[in-house]
């Protein structure tokens, strides 16, 4: 019931699918018309949720779906999507026939794991597959043309492969040198220009290589972070074609106010000692909600202004310095916009030391995913549940 909008607690995260749709729609402006987009919804669909995101992402003009393994390909399904999936990571040969059976596309590099899957398969199955190509990432795939072409003889051979698409990852699409960028790019193309014949789909551009470099839009890009309204990084914020609608936000309300005195401690540790009068709120959010330990110090808004986490955050709980007294119920806005204030991600991530994809990735799914349309909380059908 938590994706429906009925939960127990006072604390929720809001995933604006306007903001991933209008996001999309800069894109298929950006992008020569016959260059589909596969929309990237691995890990929840980086914490925003799947199907709701899935859903968007196709109904705005993604042509594919793309994951980081089949569980995730297959939830999909079981919650009813029907869109081509590709899963990017590994599967084991082993598991090619439930592949089949959900109607999904494989990554594959490596001859071995060909000749393997095959014996998995019967004739007249058909297994819809994608070649990865390393140029460069180090992660997964084929590092040059004697392996692509041995994986293409196999495939050849092998009537239950169906050879659909060819692609690559970039390392540093995010940053402003390109240099390495241009040498994946020429080794991608050299190699492919090996193959006897292209597949349907070529693609190597996540949103820093489709928001900066045409000559590498090939028919396809995988669009993440961008679709969820996210700078791939701070460097290329200032070049990006179009501004970003930031669909995340994380929300909790009041459940305790105190009025404390000065010399009183608050949390673990007694770290916190109020320095005179002073208003302490307590938030039903902690660190098993992904709202880590080193958020100590960051601000929240409420009553439209900023107010400092105060003391170490608990498991389940944190404590805020309230700038005056205010009632249980109040709305706390830990990431988003509040009465024209706002606290992005970035703010988050910077914090955090680290990197905006981790920040909605790491909100639990202990914390319910309310869904947006028109600025009204709906459900799957798009009934508003909340005004
Ligand atoms: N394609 C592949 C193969 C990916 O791994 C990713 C993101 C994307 C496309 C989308 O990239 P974007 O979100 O920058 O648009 N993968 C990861 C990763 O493995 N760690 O962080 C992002």
């Amino acid at each position: 019931m938590k994706e429906q909008g009925f939960f127990y607690r006072d604390t929720w995260a809001e995933v604006d699918l306007d903001c991933i749709s209008g996001n999309l729609a800069s894109f298929k402006k950006l992008l020569p018309k016959d260059v589909a987009i596969i929309a990237v919804v691995k890990a929840n669909a980086y914490g925003h949720g799947d199907v709701q995101t899935a859903r968007a992402a196709i109904e705005a003009g993604a042509k594919y779906l793309a994951v980081a393994f089949m569980d995730e390909a297959i939830a999909l399904r079981e919650k009813g999507i029907s869109a081509p999936i590709l899963v990017l990571g590994a599967t084991r040969p082993q598991d090619v026939a439930v592949a089949v059976e959900h109607n999904l596309t494989l990554t594959v590099f490596q001859n071995d794991w060909l000749e393997e899957a095959k014996t998995y398969l019967s004739p007249g199955q058909s297994l819809p597959i994608h070649i990865k190509v390393d140029t460069g990432m180090g992660r997964i795939g084929v590092r040059d043309k004697n392996e692509l072409l041995l994986l293409e003889r196999t495939i050849q051979q092998n009537e239950v492969f169906i050879l659909e698409g060819i692609f690559t990852h970039f390392a540093t699409a995010d940053e402003l040198d390109d240099t390495y960028f241009q040498q994946q790019l020429s080794l991608f193309k050299e190699i492919i220009g090996s193959m006897s014949g292209n597949p349907k789909y070529i693609h190597c551009s996540n949103s820093a290589g489709a928001l900066r470099f045409p000559e590498a839009f090939f028919n396809a890009v995988r669009l993440g972070i961008a679709m969820y309204g996210l700078t791939p990084s701070p460097e290329i914020e200032p070049e990006l074609p179009f501004s970003l609608q930031e669909a995340f936000s994380l929300h909790s309300r009041l459940v305790h106010v105190k009025k404390v005195q000065k010399g009183e401690k608050v949390s673990y540790g007694a770290t916190y000692e109020a320095e005179g009068e002073e208003w302490i709120g307590t938030l039903p959010i902690g660190y098993a909600d992904g709202w880590i330990r080193k958020l100590q110090g960051q601000e929240v808004l409420v009553g439209g202004v900023r107010a400092p986490i105060v003391g170490r955050i608990c498991m389940d709980q944190c404590m805020i310095k309230l700038p005056e007294y205010m009632p249980i119920g109040t709305t706390v806005t830990l990431i988003g916009v509040q009465d024209g204030n706002f606290v992005s991600v970035n703010e988050i991530a910077k914090k955090l030391e680290t990197i905006n994809y981790e920040i909605p990735c790491i909100i639990a799914s202990r914390v319910p995913r309310l869904y947006k349309r028109g600025g009204k909380i709906v459900d799957l059908k798009n009934y508003i549940l909340q005004s």
